[in-house]
């Protein structure tokens, strides 16, 4: 599967994706990945990929010929979805992962500043997805969450299948209390049942525990 995205700073996915699962993956050929620098798809003397907000108003408006330009050229590679990352878009989550997983690619455009030019969104058909409900300062963090989720989804990048089908069973995202050596550390111990040896008690007690943990966390939720 072939990621490209589209920024202002393409220095920042190399350092993250050269790490983990992902780097991996990348390094065997399973996932592609680039990242494009906004700037190299503008035509004038300063590189300029904003301008003032028509209206008026704070702050400044990404440019639309700069991302429509970067993104056809892409296109040509990458017959994938467009995406644009904006704190107002549809929610990202587990299934949608497992959707765009199904494509040959995905093209996300990152925004800074206070967002892109809308006809961006009109002339690419893009989809806004959002990451979640803060504030952040721009899109390159929540390309690089849907990059993440998306592709350890991509068969051959998680090395234990197994542990894929945990992750992505019945929206199962809480799973349980993991613990390693040793069984004792400054006098806390390690729950009798996971030492015992008998698989099916362990399976019994994982269930237990994992729907423990939903509901503690909808609780936390309930009170904020
Ligand atoms: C996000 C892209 C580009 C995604 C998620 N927040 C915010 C915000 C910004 C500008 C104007 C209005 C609100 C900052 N911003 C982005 C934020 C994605 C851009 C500019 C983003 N949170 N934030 N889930």
């Amino acid at each position: 599967m072939r990621f490209d995205v589209v920024t202002i700073f393409p220095g920042m996915f190399a350092p993250v994706f050269q790490q983990g699962v992902v780097g991996r993956a990348i390094e065997r050929g399973k996932v592609q990945l680039h990242a494009h620098d906004l700037r190299e798809h503008t035509h004038d003397r300063h590189r300029q990929v904003d301008d003032m907000p028509f209206g008026g108003g704070p702050g400044m408006v990404m440019k639309p010929e700069p991302v429509i330009e970067a993104v056809e050229a892409i296109r040509r590679e990458n017959k994938g979805p467009v995406m644009i990352t904006e704190p107002w878009g549809e929610p990202f989550d587990q299934k949608l992962a497992a959707e765009l997983a199904r494509q040959p690619g995905l093209i996300i455009v990152c925004g800074r500043y206070e967002g892109i030019d809308d006809r961006v969104r009109t002339a690419l058909a893009a989809r806004e997805v959002s990451i979640g409900d803060y504030v952040l300062s721009g899109g390159e963090i929540p390309a690089m969450v849907i990059i993440d989720a998306v592709a350890r989804l991509v068969p051959g990048v998680v090395g234990d299948p197994g542990s894929l089908a945990q992750d992505s069973f019945s929206d199962d995202l809480t799973g349980w209390p993991q613990f390693t050596r040793p069984a004792e550390f400054r006098g806390m111990t390690v729950p009798e049942v996971l030492l015992s040896g008998d698989h099916a008690r362990i399976r019994q007690w994982r269930r237990q525990q994992a729907a423990q943990r939903r509901v503690s966390q909808t609780k936390e939720v309930k009170q904020t």
